[in-house]
């Protein structure tokens, strides 16, 4: 029994495997058509590349098809700067931003600081989050922050202990990342509705 599910194994990862290699040399068996070679380059059927650029750029883009999409968008509001400068904000804290995290009871501190432009990011992003986590009571947790000269000191804590360590798991990225309010925020901004409270 064991060795039928062995080889029964061995071939699905075969399957797959010839599947997923696609090499321009004959192949013995069967070659994958036109239309799923396109779709494992990620092209649409005529050949047009559906890839946008950066994540940012394809997040710009999306809202764009949105806006254009609903005849009630008001074009004399749109601010696709307004968003651009969040989404700047959004790539500095994620990708440039120093965060030293220390477990504290009940949670965490984290020290998050930077130089130049990450300084302003930190301190638009971290405290709109916690303010954010705090107001809409999201897993029950406390989020507060302190600024500091370069950046700001975030604390996180709860009462409850599967959530101490959630929270500890999460650590800052993971917090920052928590709730689903940019998506909505994004096209909000975009509209000019969205006035950021820092
Ligand atoms: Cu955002």
């Amino acid at each position: 029994m064991k060795s039928i599910l062995m080889a029964a194994a061995v071939a699905v990862l075969a399957i797959c495997t010839a599947t997923v290699v696609v090499r321009p040399v004959t192949v013995y068996g069967q070659q994958p058509s036109e239309h799923q070679m396109m779709q494992m380059h990620g092209q649409t059927a005529d050949g047009t590349p559906t890839m946008p650029g950066q994540d940012a750029f394809g997040a710009i883009q999306e809202i764009v098809r949105i806006l254009e999409a609903d005849p009630k968008t008001d074009w004399s509001k749109v601010n696709l700067e307004a968003l651009r400068q969040h989404l700047i904000d959004m790539s500095e804290v994620t990708l440039k931003a120093d965060a030293v995290t220390k477990p504290i009871d009940g949670g965490i501190e984290v020290t998050v600081t930077g130089t130049g432009r990450t300084v302003e990011a930190i301190q638009h992003m971290v405290p709109a989050q916690a303010h954010q986590v705090d107001q809409t009571h999201l897993n029950g947790w406390s989020a507060k922050t302190e600024p500091l000269p370069n950046g700001v000191l975030l604390t996180v804590t709860s009462g409850d202990p599967q959530q101490v360590q959630h929270i500890r798991g999460l650590g800052f990225i993971g917090f920052m990342a928590s709730g689903s309010h940019h998506q909505a925020h994004h096209l909000a901004m975009a509209k000019g509705e969205f006035v950021h409270s820092n």
